[in-house]
């Protein structure tokens, strides 16, 4: 069975003159007995919530899953797709995208990414387990990982993360092959793995991954240990290649016809390419379909549950939201500010918002990496997710951002939870690598991202965000919200939950900022991404667009022009995205006809001669910040409103 996944690798990746042949071909053994003895599974509903989870760390060996999957008998895994490996349009890509392939959980190909989201998965499955019961939920997540996912910084992360949680239902397949691209793992790693997982409170074994039995054994402990598991899975790269197993060349590139008739002779493997035996196809086919039973009993759990209890988990699971709930919450925010305007800063004014729709939406679980105070995203009440209790919703994830945000993936692709977080704006450079993958898997994660400029003071320029709005801007499919106000606080939370296709940032302020939406407005304005906050008189002459705290600025600026016989409106432009997906003349009457445009934010221009053309003037940062309160700060770098208004005369020329 096993040598059924290493022809189909070999045949695939030489039809498609690319690919990497070596890790399937050497994890084969041990994928085989992890497919047909333990993961539990229905091939004919990959979208089972209850199924237990198979995570490829190391996307490079995608043609292992599609095999697997092809074998199994997941109807869309057909042998064309496996011949189309690698080509435009097929379920087969290079590396696995769960957004295309029946059966494939995770996006995977940057390495330490699996591994990182398996830990949010076995979170995922904890929690809904405490919630709705071991019957409902109650399920493994497993991982293949290679070296290179192990030598990743994040993969540090998740084993600490795992570790200290006990997620007792993690077990990662480490595929210990001691080959890497540039050769033996001798020539840049010397760490003990099994003694690192160890010191981070898992259970490590070593094994020889050839030997079924041993792959049963291990996998028998891994599964009643009250600890992550690591199996460090002795493997030859390439196995059964003639000259080239063992050594890199089968890394990552076609064997060659010669190499691939020399390893069809030594696996016994007389088959000619893509072709199964008979008696091979059917036992992995009843591998495909022996848990069906499980999957059987399950449905009769579910229908036996309480019908509430069975229709918040089935509501859930869709990732649909109880939008009554939502938007009662979002009108009761906005009522309370608009009877009683509140001067806060918009990451406080993001906890009132997180009280009342945690509230509202029980699967909203959120954290911080070690910045609870300074994020606000605990609002009262929010119990701790721990080792001790898995009902909490609440994670401190220490002081790990790349993990934070590779596992929150992993929690929104496991399905039933909404999961946000916070640090630092400028430490969005430390997630980055998870938020991109989130955005092109399409997943609902929401990142609060406070002290998001100069605003913040006196940290300086180490902790100052100067280009991080316009690098998140320029990531596709992630909607980046920069609120000026409690008001569109809640608005852009809103939003964000709405998305549920994709991640979003809330950028938000550690300064005060006043309440510039007074009055009760019921229509989400920041769903427009931008808006007339400050009409013009008659006849505008200027337009001002700003975003966050420093629309109070442009609202400054424009008074002062008004004050010189200027007509001037401002704009407020929380989310680019959204002012993006407007129909152009939407956009065209929003953004306005005004002679002169000028942009205020305190972080780089780069985008926002979108909207400000190249003619307009911009008042931001070209520079890093530095080290003072952020009043002293705004007049250092010209981000006043008196600054703003002289941009405008200077663009009428009229200094
Ligand atoms: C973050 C990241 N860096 C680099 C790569 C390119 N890359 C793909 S596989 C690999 C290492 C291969 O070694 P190993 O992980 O041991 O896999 P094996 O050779 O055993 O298949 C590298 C550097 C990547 N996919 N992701």
């Amino acid at each position: 069975m096993a040598n059924a996944l290493r022809a189909l690798a070999m045949d695939a990746v030489e039809q498609a003159k690319s690919g990497h042949p070596g890790l399937p071909m050497g994890a084969a053994d041990v994928a085989t007995v992890l497919f047909t003895r333990f993961l539990k599974f229905d091939a004919t509903d990959p979208a089972w919530p209850d199924r237990d989870r198979f995570v490829l760390s190391a996307g490079h060996g995608s043609m292992l899953i599609y095999a697997l999957l092809h074998l199994l008998g997941y109807e869309k895994m057909t042998i064309e797709e496996i011949k189309r490996f690698r080509q435009l349009g097929s379920i087969t890509p290079g590396h696995p995208e769960n957004f295309l392939t029946p059966g494939v959980e995770t996006t995977t190909g940057p390495l330490g990414q699996g591994l990182g989201n398996a830990v949010g998965m076995a979170i995922a499955e904890r929690h809904l387990a405490a919630v709705f019961g071991p019957e409902l939920v109650d399920h493994h997540t497993y991982v293949l990982a290679s070296d290179g996912d192990l030598m990743e910084g994040v993969s540090q992360e998740a084993i600490a993360l795992a570790g200290h949680l006990r997620l007792n239902k993690l077990v990662v397949l480490f595929d210990d092959n001691g080959i890497s691209i540039d050769g033996p793992l001798s020539l840049a790693d010397s760490v003990d793995q099994m003694k690192r997982c160890e010191a981070a409170g898992w259970a490590a074994r070593r094994i020889d991954g050839h030997d079924p039995e041993a792959v049963v054994a291990a996998l028998e402990e891994a599964q009643s240990c009250d600890r992550p598991s690591l199996i460090a899975c002795q493997t030859v790269i390439g196995f059964g290649a003639p000259s080239k197993a063992g050594t890199e060349k089968s890394h990552g590139s076609p064997l060659g016809s010669e190499e691939i008739k020399g390893a069809r002779e030594r696996l016994g493997w007389a088959e000619p390419a893509f072709a199964i035996p008979a008696d091979v196809r059917e036992m992995w086919r009843s591998a495909g379909s022996a848990g069906s039973a499980a999957h059987q009993a399950w449905s009769d759990r579910l229908k036996a549950a309480p019908a509430a209890r069975r229709a918040e988990f089935e509501r859930r699971i869709r990732g649909e939201l109880p939008k009554d709930n939502v938007a009662a919450a979002v009108r009761s925010v906005k009522e309370k500010l608009a009877a009683a305007p509140k001067e806060v800063a918009t990451r406080a004014a993001s906890e009132t918002a997180l009280e009342a729709l945690t509230a509202a939406v029980p699967e909203m679980m959120g954290g911080s990496a070690d910045l609870t105070g300074s994020n606000n995203t605990r609002p009262k009440g929010m119990t701790v997710f721990s080792a001790h209790d898995y009902s909490g919703r609440f994670i401190h994830y220490g002081v790990r951002e790349h993990g934070m945000a590779a596992a929150m993936n992993g929690m929104a692709l496991h399905g039933g939870i909404i999961p946000y977080s916070g640090t630092f704006l400028v430490f969005s450079d430390y997630c980055r690598p998870a938020i991109r993958l989130g955005a092109l898997a399409g997943e609902r994660v929401i990142y609060v991202m406070t002290h998001d400029s100069i605003g913040l003071g006196e940290d300086g320029p180490t902790h100052q965000p100067i280009e991080h709005l316009a690098a998140l801007r320029a990531m596709p499919n992630l909607y980046v919200f920069r609120p000026c106000d409690a008001v569109e606080t809640i608005e852009c939370w809103q939003l964000a939950l709405e998305h549920s296709q994709s991640p979003s940032i809330l950028a938000l302020t550690r300064q005060n900022l006043p309440q510039l939406r007074l009055g009760i407005e019921k229509m989400n304005r920041c769903a427009a991404g931008a808006y007339e906050i400050v009409p013009a008189e008659k006849d505008a002459e200027v337009s001002l667009f700003a975003t966050g705290s420093e629309v109070t600025i442009a609202v400054g600026a424009a008074k002062l022009l008004r004050e010189r016989g200027i007509d001037a409106r401002v704009v407020s432009v929380p989310c680019f995205e959204l002012l993006q997906q407007r129909g152009d003349a939407e956009r065209a009457g929003i953004i306005g006809t005004a002679r002169v445009k000028v942009a205020v934010e305190a972080a780089v221009r780069q985008g926002w001669d979108e909207i400000i053309g190249p003619d307009g003037a911009f008042v931001g940062m070209t520079t890093f910040g530095a080290s003072a309160p952020y009043k002293d700060l705004y007049k250092r770098f010209g981000i006043t409103p008196e600054n703003v208004a002289k941009a405008a005369l200077s663009k009428l020329g009229k200094t």
